[in-house]
Protein backbone atom coordinates (compact mmCIF):
# COMPACT_ATOMS: atom_id res chain seq x y z
CA UNK A 1 0.00 0.00 0.00
CA UNK A 2 2.76 2.37 0.90
CA UNK A 3 4.74 1.55 -2.24
CA UNK A 4 2.08 1.90 -4.19
CA UNK A 5 1.34 5.45 -2.86
CA UNK A 6 5.38 6.49 -3.32
CA UNK A 7 5.46 5.01 -6.87
CA UNK A 8 1.92 7.17 -7.50
CA UNK A 9 4.10 10.04 -6.46
CA UNK A 10 7.43 9.65 -8.15
CA UNK A 11 5.54 9.37 -11.58
CA UNK A 12 4.77 12.98 -10.60
CA UNK A 13 7.74 13.61 -9.67
CA UNK A 14 10.45 15.50 -12.16
CA UNK A 15 13.57 13.31 -13.62
CA UNK A 16 16.76 14.51 -11.67
CA UNK A 17 14.98 14.77 -8.89
CA UNK A 18 15.51 14.25 -4.80
CA UNK A 19 12.09 14.46 -2.52
CA UNK A 20 13.09 14.40 1.11
CA UNK A 21 10.21 13.82 3.78
CA UNK A 22 10.97 14.55 7.86
CA UNK A 23 8.88 12.75 10.29
CA UNK A 24 9.48 15.51 12.78
CA UNK A 25 9.86 15.89 16.06
CA UNK A 26 8.39 16.99 19.56
CA UNK A 27 8.36 20.38 20.69
CA UNK A 28 10.01 21.22 23.47
CA UNK A 29 7.86 21.75 26.15
CA UNK A 30 9.86 22.35 29.52
CA UNK A 31 12.88 21.50 30.90
CA UNK A 32 13.41 17.70 29.96
CA UNK A 33 9.77 17.63 28.35
CA UNK A 34 8.08 17.59 25.44
CA UNK A 35 4.61 17.94 23.83
CA UNK A 36 3.15 15.30 22.49
CA UNK A 37 4.54 14.17 19.21
CA UNK A 38 2.70 14.07 15.82
CA UNK A 39 3.94 12.30 13.23
CA UNK A 40 3.82 14.82 9.80
CA UNK A 41 1.11 13.17 7.85
CA UNK A 42 2.59 13.19 4.69
CA UNK A 43 5.26 11.35 6.43
CA UNK A 44 3.12 8.80 7.67
CA UNK A 45 0.97 8.38 4.33
CA UNK A 46 3.84 7.40 2.57
CA UNK A 47 5.67 4.98 4.88
CA UNK A 48 3.16 3.88 7.39
CA UNK A 49 5.66 4.61 10.35
CA UNK A 50 5.50 6.79 13.46
CA UNK A 51 8.42 7.53 14.86
CA UNK A 52 10.21 11.21 15.29
CA UNK A 53 13.38 12.08 13.60
CA UNK A 54 13.02 9.92 10.55
CA UNK A 55 13.27 10.68 7.14
CA UNK A 56 12.48 9.34 3.42
CA UNK A 57 14.73 9.87 0.98
CA UNK A 58 13.23 9.52 -2.96
CA UNK A 59 16.01 9.39 -5.64
CA UNK A 60 14.55 9.64 -8.95
CA UNK A 61 17.20 9.32 -11.92
CA UNK A 62 16.96 9.25 -15.17
CA UNK A 63 16.35 5.58 -14.92
CA UNK A 64 16.71 4.75 -11.75
CA UNK A 65 15.45 4.71 -8.43
CA UNK A 66 16.34 4.62 -5.46
CA UNK A 67 14.28 4.96 -1.81
CA UNK A 68 15.79 4.89 1.39
CA UNK A 69 14.32 5.64 4.94
CA UNK A 70 16.26 6.80 7.58
CA UNK A 71 15.49 6.16 11.47
CA UNK A 72 16.72 6.64 14.74
CA UNK A 73 19.23 4.08 15.34
CA UNK A 74 19.18 1.22 18.53
CA UNK A 75 20.82 3.01 21.79
CA UNK A 76 21.16 0.94 24.75
CA UNK A 77 20.96 3.77 27.23
CA UNK A 78 17.90 5.01 26.04
CA UNK A 79 16.12 1.64 25.17
CA UNK A 80 16.49 1.30 29.44
CA UNK A 81 14.96 4.95 29.70
CA UNK A 82 12.47 5.38 27.25
CA UNK A 83 12.06 2.00 25.95
CA UNK A 84 13.32 0.67 22.38
CA UNK A 85 13.42 2.45 19.06
CA UNK A 86 11.63 1.07 15.87
CA UNK A 87 13.77 -1.76 14.36
CA UNK A 88 14.76 -1.72 11.17
CA UNK A 89 13.48 -5.03 10.11
CA UNK A 90 9.97 -4.19 11.16
CA UNK A 91 10.36 -0.66 9.63
CA UNK A 92 11.11 -2.67 6.30
CA UNK A 93 7.93 -4.97 6.50
CA UNK A 94 5.46 -1.93 7.50
CA UNK A 95 6.85 0.80 5.01
CA UNK A 96 7.86 -1.82 2.57
CA UNK A 97 11.42 0.24 1.87
CA UNK A 98 14.40 -1.82 1.46
CA UNK A 99 16.87 0.43 2.69
CA UNK A 100 16.77 1.42 5.84
CA UNK A 101 19.50 3.21 7.27
CA UNK A 102 20.44 5.20 10.39
CA UNK A 103 19.67 8.83 10.58
CA UNK A 104 23.50 9.90 11.47
CA UNK A 105 24.31 8.74 7.81
CA UNK A 106 21.59 10.94 5.84
CA UNK A 107 23.87 14.28 5.05
CA UNK A 108 26.60 11.87 3.60
CA UNK A 109 24.55 9.85 1.90
CA UNK A 110 22.74 12.96 0.31
CA UNK A 111 25.60 14.79 -0.70
CA UNK A 112 26.53 11.25 -2.59
CA UNK A 113 23.65 11.54 -4.72
CA UNK A 114 24.38 15.84 -5.16
CA UNK A 115 27.97 15.08 -5.69
CA UNK A 116 29.40 13.02 -8.87
CA UNK A 117 29.88 9.60 -6.59
CA UNK A 118 26.32 8.92 -7.91
CA UNK A 119 25.98 11.19 -11.29
CA UNK A 120 26.71 7.99 -13.48
CA UNK A 121 23.56 6.38 -12.45
CA UNK A 122 21.00 9.11 -11.35
CA UNK A 123 21.98 11.57 -13.75
CA UNK A 124 23.02 15.17 -12.21
CA UNK A 125 20.23 16.33 -9.26
CA UNK A 126 18.57 19.15 -10.53
CA UNK A 127 15.72 19.50 -8.27
CA UNK A 128 15.17 19.34 -4.41
CA UNK A 129 11.60 18.27 -3.24
CA UNK A 130 10.77 19.03 0.22
CA UNK A 131 6.62 19.77 2.28
CA UNK A 132 6.84 23.37 2.83
CA UNK A 133 3.44 23.15 3.95
CA UNK A 134 2.88 26.66 5.88
CA UNK A 135 -0.42 28.12 7.47
CA UNK A 136 1.03 31.05 8.18
CA UNK A 137 3.95 33.35 8.86
CA UNK A 138 3.99 33.39 12.46
CA UNK A 139 4.66 29.43 12.33
CA UNK A 140 8.03 28.08 13.25
CA UNK A 141 10.82 27.04 11.03
CA UNK A 142 10.05 23.89 9.49
CA UNK A 143 12.63 21.40 9.31
CA UNK A 144 12.50 20.75 5.69
CA UNK A 145 13.00 24.90 5.09
CA UNK A 146 16.77 24.22 7.30
CA UNK A 147 16.99 21.60 4.73
CA UNK A 148 16.46 23.73 1.93
CA UNK A 149 18.55 26.85 3.37
CA UNK A 150 21.41 24.29 3.94
CA UNK A 151 21.03 22.73 0.63
CA UNK A 152 20.91 25.45 -1.61
CA UNK A 153 23.54 27.15 0.17
CA UNK A 154 26.16 24.19 -0.46
CA UNK A 155 24.42 23.10 -3.65
CA UNK A 156 22.91 26.35 -5.48
CA UNK A 157 22.39 25.15 -8.70
CA UNK A 158 19.26 23.21 -6.91
CA UNK A 159 15.81 24.52 -7.44
CA UNK A 160 13.26 23.65 -4.77
CA UNK A 161 10.16 22.90 -5.51
CA UNK A 162 6.69 22.36 -2.72
CA UNK A 163 5.77 18.87 -2.87
CA UNK A 164 2.60 19.15 -0.01
CA UNK A 165 -0.09 20.39 -3.28
CA UNK A 166 0.61 16.82 -4.73
CA UNK A 167 0.57 14.86 -1.26
CA UNK A 168 -2.85 16.40 -0.80
CA UNK A 169 -4.08 16.06 -4.26
CA UNK A 170 -3.24 11.99 -3.33
CA UNK A 171 -4.54 12.01 0.36
CA UNK A 172 -7.51 13.56 -0.52
CA UNK A 173 -8.87 10.46 -2.78
CA UNK A 174 -8.84 7.79 -0.38
CA UNK A 175 -8.58 4.15 -0.77
CA UNK A 176 -10.19 1.43 0.33
CA UNK A 177 -8.27 1.03 4.14
CA UNK A 178 -8.97 4.36 5.03
CA UNK A 179 -12.16 4.41 4.41
CA UNK A 180 -12.51 1.60 6.74
CA UNK A 181 -10.23 2.97 9.11
CA UNK A 182 -13.04 6.05 9.13
CA UNK A 183 -15.60 3.92 9.18
CA UNK A 184 -14.33 2.26 12.73
CA UNK A 185 -13.77 5.33 14.24
CA UNK A 186 -17.32 6.84 13.36
CA UNK A 187 -18.25 3.40 15.11
CA UNK A 188 -16.71 4.13 18.16
CA UNK A 189 -17.98 7.83 18.12
CA UNK A 190 -21.41 6.82 17.87
CA UNK A 191 -21.21 4.25 20.73
CA UNK A 192 -19.77 7.26 22.88
CA UNK A 193 -22.44 9.56 21.62
CA UNK A 194 -25.03 6.96 23.08
CA UNK A 195 -22.84 6.84 26.22
CA UNK A 196 -23.63 10.79 26.20
CA UNK A 197 -27.47 10.39 25.54
CA UNK A 198 -28.03 8.29 28.53
CA UNK A 199 -25.89 10.39 30.74
CA UNK A 200 -27.18 14.06 29.99
CA UNK A 201 -29.31 15.46 32.96
CA UNK A 202 -29.58 18.95 34.13
CA UNK A 203 -27.39 20.22 37.00
CA UNK A 204 -24.24 18.39 35.49
CA UNK A 205 -21.16 20.26 34.32
CA UNK A 206 -20.47 19.70 30.43
CA UNK A 207 -17.21 18.18 31.04
CA UNK A 208 -18.47 15.39 33.71
CA UNK A 209 -21.19 14.93 30.35
CA UNK A 210 -18.15 14.69 28.07
CA UNK A 211 -16.54 12.13 30.61
CA UNK A 212 -18.84 9.46 29.57
CA UNK A 213 -17.45 9.46 26.26
CA UNK A 214 -14.39 9.80 27.04
CA UNK A 215 -14.62 6.76 28.92
CA UNK A 216 -15.71 5.34 26.04
CA UNK A 217 -12.64 6.09 23.49
CA UNK A 218 -10.09 4.75 26.57
CA UNK A 219 -11.71 2.01 26.86
CA UNK A 220 -11.23 1.39 23.12
CA UNK A 221 -7.55 2.72 23.12
CA UNK A 222 -8.51 5.71 20.73
CA UNK A 223 -8.32 9.19 21.37
CA UNK A 224 -10.51 12.19 20.58
CA UNK A 225 -9.28 13.64 16.93
CA UNK A 226 -9.35 16.81 18.05
CA UNK A 227 -10.76 18.92 22.06
CA UNK A 228 -14.39 17.90 22.30
CA UNK A 229 -16.85 20.62 22.00
CA UNK A 230 -19.79 19.86 24.82
CA UNK A 231 -21.58 23.60 24.48
CA UNK A 232 -24.65 24.20 26.67
CA UNK A 233 -27.44 26.41 26.16
CA UNK A 234 -25.41 30.11 24.73
CA UNK A 235 -22.44 27.86 24.51
CA UNK A 236 -23.68 26.12 21.85
CA UNK A 237 -23.38 29.32 19.50
CA UNK A 238 -19.36 29.74 20.23
CA UNK A 239 -18.06 27.61 17.53
CA UNK A 240 -15.37 26.38 19.19
CA UNK A 241 -16.25 26.56 22.81
CA UNK A 242 -13.49 24.06 24.58
CA UNK A 243 -13.59 25.05 28.22
CA UNK A 244 -16.72 22.89 28.94
CA UNK A 245 -17.14 23.79 32.80
CA UNK A 246 -20.54 25.35 32.48
CA UNK A 247 -23.00 23.66 34.33
CA UNK A 248 -26.51 22.29 31.94
CA UNK A 249 -29.41 23.61 32.92
CA UNK A 250 -33.12 22.30 32.53
CA UNK A 251 -34.67 23.38 29.07
CA UNK A 252 -31.31 23.92 27.56
CA UNK A 253 -29.90 22.02 24.41
CA UNK A 254 -26.11 21.12 24.24
CA UNK A 255 -24.45 20.28 21.57
CA UNK A 256 -21.22 17.96 21.00
CA UNK A 257 -18.62 18.16 18.36
CA UNK A 258 -16.41 15.35 18.56
CA UNK A 259 -14.50 12.81 17.29
CA UNK A 260 -11.99 9.75 17.40
CA UNK A 261 -8.52 9.43 15.90
CA UNK A 262 -8.30 5.59 14.49
CA UNK A 263 -4.55 5.12 13.13
CA UNK A 264 -4.13 8.36 12.80
CA UNK A 265 -7.83 8.45 10.20
CA UNK A 266 -10.49 11.01 12.13
CA UNK A 267 -14.38 11.07 12.61
CA UNK A 268 -15.55 14.58 13.12
CA UNK A 269 -19.12 14.46 14.53
CA UNK A 270 -21.65 17.00 16.08
CA UNK A 271 -25.14 15.96 18.04
CA UNK A 272 -27.41 18.32 19.62
CA UNK A 273 -29.71 17.55 21.85
CA UNK A 274 -31.75 18.50 25.29
CA UNK A 275 -30.21 18.56 28.00
CA UNK A 276 -33.47 17.01 30.07
CA UNK A 277 -34.42 14.18 27.31
CA UNK A 278 -37.38 16.55 25.92
CA UNK A 279 -36.99 19.52 22.96
CA UNK A 280 -39.15 21.79 23.37
CA UNK A 281 -41.54 23.55 20.52
CA UNK A 282 -39.29 26.48 19.36
CA UNK A 283 -36.26 24.23 19.88
CA UNK A 284 -37.43 21.54 17.49
CA UNK A 285 -38.63 24.00 14.74
CA UNK A 286 -35.17 25.28 14.74
CA UNK A 287 -33.60 21.58 15.04
CA UNK A 288 -36.03 20.43 11.78
CA UNK A 289 -34.32 23.58 9.86
CA UNK A 290 -30.78 22.60 10.34
CA UNK A 291 -31.68 18.54 9.64
CA UNK A 292 -33.79 19.20 6.67
CA UNK A 293 -30.29 20.73 5.50
CA UNK A 294 -28.35 18.33 6.92
CA UNK A 295 -30.08 16.26 4.77
CA UNK A 296 -30.45 17.60 1.73
CA UNK A 297 -27.11 18.46 1.24
CA UNK A 298 -25.93 15.53 1.62
CA UNK A 299 -28.18 13.90 -1.11
CA UNK A 300 -26.87 16.77 -3.43
CA UNK A 301 -23.38 15.79 -3.02
CA UNK A 302 -22.09 13.74 -5.70
CA UNK A 303 -18.56 13.81 -8.30
CA UNK A 304 -18.64 17.11 -10.02
CA UNK A 305 -20.63 19.28 -7.58
CA UNK A 306 -17.95 22.33 -6.64
CA UNK A 307 -17.34 23.94 -3.00
CA UNK A 308 -19.01 26.34 -4.31
CA UNK A 309 -22.72 24.78 -4.96
CA UNK A 310 -21.88 22.68 -1.80
CA UNK A 311 -22.01 25.86 0.63
CA UNK A 312 -25.09 28.11 -1.00
CA UNK A 313 -27.10 25.16 -1.55
CA UNK A 314 -26.75 24.57 2.47
CA UNK A 315 -27.48 28.65 2.83
CA UNK A 316 -30.47 28.68 0.95
CA UNK A 317 -31.70 25.64 2.81
CA UNK A 318 -31.21 27.42 6.07
CA UNK A 319 -32.21 30.65 4.93
CA UNK A 320 -35.67 29.06 3.61
CA UNK A 321 -36.51 27.57 6.65
CA UNK A 322 -35.68 30.59 9.23
CA UNK A 323 -37.59 32.96 6.25
CA UNK A 324 -40.68 30.66 6.75
CA UNK A 325 -40.55 30.70 10.64
CA UNK A 326 -40.43 34.36 10.35
CA UNK A 327 -36.85 34.71 12.27
CA UNK A 328 -35.04 36.25 8.95
CA UNK A 329 -36.73 38.19 5.58
CA UNK A 330 -33.94 37.95 3.24
CA UNK A 331 -30.79 35.08 2.75
CA UNK A 332 -28.08 37.93 3.47
CA UNK A 333 -29.49 37.97 7.42
CA UNK A 334 -29.19 34.65 7.49
CA UNK A 335 -25.23 35.83 8.42
CA UNK A 336 -26.49 36.86 11.78
CA UNK A 337 -27.28 33.37 12.42
CA UNK A 338 -25.05 30.68 10.34
CA UNK A 339 -21.40 31.43 9.93
CA UNK A 340 -19.13 29.09 8.72
CA UNK A 341 -18.50 26.56 5.87
CA UNK A 342 -20.95 23.65 5.10
CA UNK A 343 -17.86 21.29 5.24
CA UNK A 344 -14.34 20.66 4.93
CA UNK A 345 -12.42 17.32 3.97
CA UNK A 346 -11.87 14.44 6.14
CA UNK A 347 -8.89 11.85 6.98
CA UNK A 348 -5.42 11.86 8.30
CA UNK A 349 -6.14 15.48 9.30
CA UNK A 350 -9.80 16.78 10.72
CA UNK A 351 -9.49 19.78 8.60
CA UNK A 352 -7.94 17.50 5.87
CA UNK A 353 -5.49 18.60 2.62
CA UNK A 354 -7.56 19.06 -0.64
CA UNK A 355 -8.00 21.36 -3.42
CA UNK A 356 -11.34 22.82 -2.75
CA UNK A 357 -11.26 24.81 -6.04
CA UNK A 358 -11.55 22.16 -8.27
CA UNK A 359 -15.13 19.93 -8.54
CA UNK A 360 -15.27 16.37 -5.86
CA UNK A 361 -14.66 13.15 -6.72
CA UNK A 362 -15.02 10.04 -6.26
CA UNK A 363 -13.13 8.70 -3.31
CA UNK A 364 -13.42 12.20 -1.26
CA UNK A 365 -14.85 12.46 2.47
CA UNK A 366 -16.47 15.51 3.57
CA UNK A 367 -18.29 16.79 6.53
CA UNK A 368 -21.52 18.16 6.27
CA UNK A 369 -22.21 20.41 9.29
CA UNK A 370 -24.98 23.01 8.90
CA UNK A 371 -25.49 24.83 12.16
CA UNK A 372 -27.71 27.77 13.33
CA UNK A 373 -26.50 29.67 16.35
CA UNK A 374 -29.51 31.91 17.87
CA UNK A 375 -27.86 33.89 20.80
CA UNK A 376 -30.82 35.48 21.65
CA UNK A 377 -32.58 32.40 22.01
CA UNK A 378 -29.95 30.58 23.75
CA UNK A 379 -30.10 28.23 20.70
CA UNK A 380 -27.05 26.91 19.33
CA UNK A 381 -27.76 23.84 16.79
CA UNK A 382 -25.23 21.72 14.77
CA UNK A 383 -26.01 18.77 13.32
CA UNK A 384 -22.67 16.85 11.20
CA UNK A 385 -22.19 13.71 9.23
CA UNK A 386 -19.07 12.31 7.37
CA UNK A 387 -19.63 11.49 3.65
CA UNK A 388 -17.92 9.63 1.21
CA UNK A 389 -18.56 10.61 -2.42
CA UNK A 390 -19.21 7.60 -4.72
CA UNK A 391 -19.10 7.41 -8.40
CA UNK A 392 -22.92 7.79 -8.48
CA UNK A 393 -23.58 10.02 -5.02
CA UNK A 394 -22.64 9.44 -2.02
CA UNK A 395 -22.87 7.70 1.17
CA UNK A 396 -23.52 8.81 4.46
CA UNK A 397 -20.82 7.07 6.65
CA UNK A 398 -22.21 8.17 9.91
CA UNK A 399 -26.05 6.96 8.83
CA UNK A 400 -26.25 4.77 11.91
CA UNK A 401 -25.72 7.75 14.63
CA UNK A 402 -29.04 9.23 15.43
CA UNK A 403 -30.41 12.19 14.98
CA UNK A 404 -34.19 12.48 14.11
CA UNK A 405 -36.14 14.22 17.28
CA UNK A 406 -38.12 11.00 17.82
CA UNK A 407 -34.70 8.87 18.48
CA UNK A 408 -33.28 10.98 20.36
CA UNK A 409 -35.56 11.63 22.53
CA UNK A 410 -36.47 7.46 22.99
CA UNK A 411 -32.74 7.02 23.53
CA UNK A 412 -32.44 9.88 26.00
CA UNK A 413 -35.73 8.35 27.82
CA UNK A 414 -34.01 4.92 28.04
CA UNK A 415 -30.79 6.42 30.51
MN1 LIG B 1 -16.14 19.45 11.18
Amino acid sequence: MYKKRRQKLISSLAEQSIALFYSGKAPKKSADQSYPYEVNRNFYYLTGINQSDSYLMIVKGINKQKTILFLEPYDRLKALWVGKVLDFEDAKLTSGIDDVMANTTISSVISQYLGTARAAHFGPIETLYLDLERRSMAEATLESQNIANKLTKLYPHLVVKNTHPLLSVMRSIKDETEIKLIQEAIEITNEGIIALLKNTKPGLKEYQIEAHYNFVLNMKGVTPSFKTIAGSGINGTVLHYEENNRVVEDGELILFDLGVQNEFYCSDITRTFPVNGKFSQRQKEIYEVVLNCNKKVIEFLKPGVTNQEFNDYAKKLLAEGLIKLGKIETEAELSNYYYHSIGHFLGLDVHDVGDYTLPFEAGQILTVEPGLYLADEKIGIRIEDNILITETGSINLSANIVKEISELEALMEKK
